[in-house]
């Protein structure tokens, strides 16, 4: 038995393991270790990556595609027909209403992103326009303040900084940060170092912190506040910097200047000396790298909060220099800073390519003529993971079709016309865009483990097939390309490159092209859109791509790349920067953004809410913990402890309601109402309780926990990017 390179899929980490397989059929992932030669993780691997078997075993696999009979019962039919009519049905939606009202939700999850990159095919045969993905319920808002600022979006180097602040984010639980909990150790024990947590409960990170501010609940945008007023009030802004990339400084410093510091702490919960001392760590450190997440981007004032906390950034000159923020080289560039376009039925901002999640229901359950009649999710569940599920069962119901690409029967499957089965992450060769390091960036490429059982198909084939019945790719389009490939790589690249450039059909299939034509053995086929995309890549950003080793014609250099991202199955550095490009592509800084200073005055003006007597809590709906992963694990055992997904709350809440650990409580939301089990815990605050992320999913006639979004509502949302306020839900809590 020997080890094989892959990846863990639970967390965009995505960091290098190695496996061995055995168990029935040699089909189980046995024994699991980090990957020393993963040249970000270096070895590194948390306690859920050696679970994963529970994935790859699943018991509610779908094998065969299937299709929905008038009862809502599901019978299984075979492939020709399953793909032949899944196309003429979106063909005669594209036909009657137009392209645009057929809606992809999706493209992959935590570590799966060829799918999206295949489905391009089928959304251009489909004339399909708008789309979406859970960044459009997380990230945009960020996205949104930081293009406008920035012209980019930038991540932070948490391994060299001298000061760490996390605004939100749990990340000894949630990573994102290679190897986090090494990190977070070193920071938190290196005396010249301060750890900084904004975070109403004491996180296990928090547990490290130097400086722990416990904020109440959402009361984020009045602390960053009194930060900024202390920087700018005490003088601690990098002067310097701002002179020489920066402007618009004036209306923000009067802004900031006329922050009450003592007022503004009171709001959010603290001292107003430890705002103060914090204030002053970050104003007076070499370095600060810095990450807000979902406590602050999935509560109110989520974009203004946003926009707080990059002012905190770019005010005190963390931008370009080692230990503070960069902008890295992706090697697939899915974020963007475009805007201006509004979804056809809310007229809602769509940002960075993607319709607000929170008004698809909206979308689709409307008499507009434009709105969405058609919908192709893949590798989402979006039926559990948007906000309100009832409304978003209701609209998913109200679709003339939906189709789910997924390897499980989800929540969104179950009311799907077509269900097509997919082969799991390492039955088929597989990759994550989540590329995020800096100078030295890295990509892996994991070949498939084993073959997928019979029935299911890599997503590749499927838009293969899909794009080939909808007659966007033709036997015409290959035969030449097939042709030049057997005349070696250099032939076949220009070949590619004659036929895309003479046909705007052709270079909408070149995913489908390439993987149709370039013979890549069977554990790498699905690798085959990489081709274009490392080309793309170096039109972009040849110099990076040079200093990572790829020299010659950009056509050389991507050839390259593409052998080593097939042949190092451990991952690839496929481009080195230097800090000193950083303030480069981010050109000329904005301060000021006139919208959000004047939503910073209105909530200065305003207070906390006042304690609402009928729903008197505030409930964080999704918390990530030691065994939560989305819902990527539907097998409730894969969680070793705390299988129902306890509700955390504080001793003296719970000593009010007469309760202890263990004991059943009802939830009541303005949304909806679950049975909840109780983990007294002291690391809550009072007033405040959490449930996880990711539970309340079916595995056969198992449902343990919560499903979070039974209890959200789609219109507690953000007003300018529209994401939702899942960490900031009021609630009742009563005695069963
Ligand atoms: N184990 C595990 N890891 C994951 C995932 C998973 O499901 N499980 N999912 C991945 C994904 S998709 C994402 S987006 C990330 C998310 O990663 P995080 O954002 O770190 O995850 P959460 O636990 O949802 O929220 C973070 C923190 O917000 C705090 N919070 C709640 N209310 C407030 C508030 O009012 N103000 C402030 N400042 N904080 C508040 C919570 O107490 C919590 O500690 O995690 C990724 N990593
Ligand atoms: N209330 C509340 N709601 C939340 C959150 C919260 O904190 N609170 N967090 C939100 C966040 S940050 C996120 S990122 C979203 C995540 O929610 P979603 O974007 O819906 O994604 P996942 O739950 O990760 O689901 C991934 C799907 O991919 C399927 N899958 C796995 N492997 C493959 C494969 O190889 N091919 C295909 N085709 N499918 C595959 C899985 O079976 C699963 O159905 O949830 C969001 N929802
Ligand atoms: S869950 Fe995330 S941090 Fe943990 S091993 Fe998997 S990818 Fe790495
Ligand atoms: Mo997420």
């Amino acid at each position: 038995m020997s080890w094989k390179p892959t990846a863990c899929i639970l967390c965009e980490c995505n960091c290098g393991i190695e496996v061995e397989l055995g168990g029935e059929a040699g089909r189980h992932l046995v024994r699991l270790r980090g990957d020393r030669r993963h040249p970000v993780s270096r070895g590194y691997a948390c306690e859920k990556a050696h679970r994963l078997d529970y994935y790859q075993r699943a018991r509610d696999r779908v094998t065969s595609p299937l299709r929905r009979r008038a009862d809502g019962t599901f019978e299984p039919i075979d492939w020709d027909t399953a793909i032949s009519e899944v196309a003429a049905r979106l063909a005669k939606v594209r036909d009657t209403h137009g392209g645009e009202t057929i809606f992809y939700y999706g493209g992959g999850g935590q570590a799966n992103h060829l799918p999206g990159a295949y489905a391009t095919a089928t959304r251009a045969a489909l004339g399909s326009r708008y789309r979406s993905n859970a960044l459009a319920q997380e990230k945009t808002g960020e996205i949104w303040v930081s293009h406008r600022m920035l012209g980019a979006a930038t991540r932070a180097d948490f391994e060299h900084c001298e000061v760490a602040l996390f605004v939100g984010k749990n990340p000894w639980h949630s990573h994102s940060i290679p190897r986090a909990r090494l990190t977070l150790r070193e920071i938190s024990r290196d005396p010249s170092r301060t750890l900084i947590v904004i975070d109403p409960r004491r996180t296990e990170t928090a547990e490290l912190a130097d400086i722990h501010l416990q904020v109440r609940p959402g009361a984020d945008a009045w602390l960053l506040a009194a930060l900024l007023g202390v920087l700018v009030q005490e003088d601690l802004l990098d002067r310097a910097f701002l002179g020489a990339h920066a402007v618009g400084l004036e209306p923000v410093q009067k802004a900031l200047a006329a922050v009450s510091v003592a007022e503004c702490s009171a709001k959010a919960g603290l001292d107003e000396g430890l705002v103060r001392s914090a204030a002053r760590v970050i104003g007076k450190a070499r370095s600060l790298a810095s990450f807000e997440d979902l406590g602050v981007q999935m509560n109110k004032g989520s974009t203004l909060v946003s926009y707080l906390h990059r002012l905190l950034i770019v005010l005190t000159g963390n931008l370009g220099k080692p230990g503070s923020h960069y902008v890295p080289t992706p090697l697939v560039p899915f974020i963007s800073g475009s805007t201006g376009k509004q979804s056809p039925v809310a007229g809602a901002p769509i940002i960075s390519g993607l319709v607000p999640c929170n008004v698809i229901a909206e979308e689709i359950l409307s008499d507009h003529a434009k709105r969405y009649r058609a919908m192709l999710v893949e590798s989402a569940n979006p039926a559990h993971s948007l906000a309100d599920s009832p409304r978003m069962r209701e609209a998913l119901a109200a679709l003339d079709t939906l189709v789910v690409i997924d390897v499980a029967m989800t929540e969104t499957a179950k009311l799907a016309h077509y269900v097509l089965p997919a082969a799991t992450q390492f039955e088929k060769a597989e990759a994550s865009f989540f590329n995020f390091e800096f100078p030295e960036n890295c990509f892996q490429l994991r070949p498939r483990l084993m073959a997928p059982p019979p029935g299911p198909l890599s997503e590749a084939e499927i838009h293969a097939r899909l794009a080939t019945t909808l007659g966007a790719v033709t036997e015409a389009d290959l035969a030449p390309l097939r042709a030049a490939a057997r005349q070696g790589r250099s032939a076949y690249a220009e070949a590619l490159m004659s036929q895309v450039m003479s046909d705007p059909r052709r270079s909408s299939q070149v995913a489908v092209l390439l993987y149709r034509t370039l013979e890549l053995p069977d554990e790498l086929k699905e690798g085959a859109v990489l081709f274009g995309l490392a080309l793309r890549l170096v039109m972009q950003r040849a110099p990076s791509v040079a200093r990572a080793g790829f020299t010659g014609t950009p056509l050389q250099m991507a050839e390259q790349l593409f052998q080593a991202m097939l042949e190092r199955h451990s991952g690839v550095v496929f481009a080195v920067d230097a800090w000193s490009e950083v303030l480069e592509r981010v050109g000329q800084i904005q301060l000021e953004l006139p919208d959000l200073l004047a939503e910073l005055e209105r909530c200065l003006r305003s207070a906390p809410d006042a304690p609402d007597a009928d729903f008197p809590f505030v409930l964080s709906a999704g918390e990530r913990r030691s065994f939560t992963a989305n819902t990527l694990l539907r097998d409730p055992a894969w969680r070793n402890k705390d299988a129902a997904g306890a509700l955390r709350i504080c001793p003296s809440d719970a000593a009010r309601l007469g309760v202890g650990s263990g004991a059943a409580l009802r939830l009541t939301t303005k949304r909806g109402t679950a049975l909840v089990t109780v983990e007294v815990s002291d690391t809550m605050q009072p007033g405040h309780v959490s449930l996880p992320n990711g539970l309340g999913t079916s595995y056969g006639d198992e449902r343990p926990g919560v499903a979070p979004n039974e209890l959200t509502s789609l219109d507690e949302r953000d007003p300018f990017v529209g994401t939702p306020w899942h960490k900031h839900v009021p609630a009742r809590l009563e005695r069963v």
